[in-house]
């Protein structure tokens, strides 16, 4: 199987998982990808390019990251010239996005330590590596917080946090997400990743992501998004939502004469979230349109 095919097979399955990591993948198989061609022209290179990305974007339908690292990518592509100009524009974009989107991680982690309490519990759900990187980064600055992580069925991606977490120094303690509410007394903040923030500040992410942010609502205390520029939708999706993932019932159960639903996202209003953190700071979500016309200029 080519590097395409196989990247696109990963990020299908989940082997690679994460809005940021999905992202990267797809931009790394784009630029790999490019020094596989042996287009005559620049015309029949860009045909094979933009097939393969509509492969990779087509590999996960939620995480706006994964089309937005195609698109910034593919808008590299010279439309004229050689196709080894083309392919080197490929390869510098796909080195250069990872490398942005890296650094973005390690910037929201940065910015968003100062929001984390300096005591009490700190509640999240999956994995988000802008979430471990704000909560190592807060750990790191001396905060004396403990760190709750919902266990994330199906797939169990809390569990992956957990260990992040704990192997970082974070004193961390893992629940089952039935249990989130039960434990929340003593929670100061809620922390989650997104796979997609929508232009009127609404965030898509893992399922059960809503309800922790209930819970944070009922007992008044800030829930904070952790999102790199890439997760915002662009310009190009305002007034749209994205499609929420439902995947094989059988990652849930199988029971003979039963109907199975295995939803892997939900959206929280804007009117819940205290603040998105990005690269570029923390924002109010009513201010998501002026942030991505900033940002995600031309997608
Ligand atoms: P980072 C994950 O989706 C989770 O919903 C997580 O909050 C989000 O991506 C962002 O992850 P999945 O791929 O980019 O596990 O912050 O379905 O790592």
């Amino acid at each position: 199987m080519g590097a395409l095919d196989s990247a696109v097979r990963a990020i299908a399955s989940m082997r690679v998982r994460g809005a940021g990591r999905i992202a990267r993948c797809a931009a790394e198989a784009l630029g790999r990808h490019a020094t596989t061609l042996h287009s005559n022209n620049v015309a029949a290179f860009r045909r094979e390019m933009k097939a393969a990305a509509k492969k990779l974007i087509d590999a996960r339908p939620t995480a706006v990251s994964l089309s937005n690292a195609v698109g910034l990518v593919m808008r590299a592509m010279p439309r004229k010239g050689t196709v080894e100009g083309a392919r080197k524009a490929i390869v510098c974009a796909s080195r250069e996005f990872c490398k942005a989107s890296d650094s973005a991680v390690e910037k929201v982690g940065e910015k968003g330590a100062g929001l984390v309490p300096t005591s009490g519990k700190v509640m999240t759900i999956c994995n988000s590596s802008a979430v471990v990187s704000v909560l190592v980064h807060a750990g790191k600055a001396g905060k004396g917080f403990e760190a709750y992580a919902c266990e994330t069925r199906p797939k169990f991606q809390g569990r992956i946090t957990a260990r992040e977490l704990a192997r970082n120094g974070v004193p961390t303690t893992i629940i089952v997400d039935s249990a989130s509410r039960y434990l929340f007394d003593g929670v100061k903040a809620v922390f989650v990743g997104a796979d997609a923030v929508e232009w009127d500040g609404s965030v898509v992410n893992k399922i059960g992501t809503l309800q922790l942010a209930a819970c944070a609502r009922d007992f008044k205390v800030p829930f904070y998004v952790c999102a790199e520029s890439y997760k915002f939708c662009p310009p190009s999706q305002a007034g749209a939502r994205r499609p929420i993932e439902e995947r094989d019932p059988r990652e849930v159960a199988s029971i003979p004469g039963v109907r199975v639903r295995n939803p892997v996202f939900d959206r929280t209003p804007p009117e819940m979230i205290a603040r998105i953190i990005t690269e570029h700071g923390a924002i109010r979500p009513r201010d998501t349109e002026i942030y991505v016309g900033k940002h995600l200029e031309g997608l």
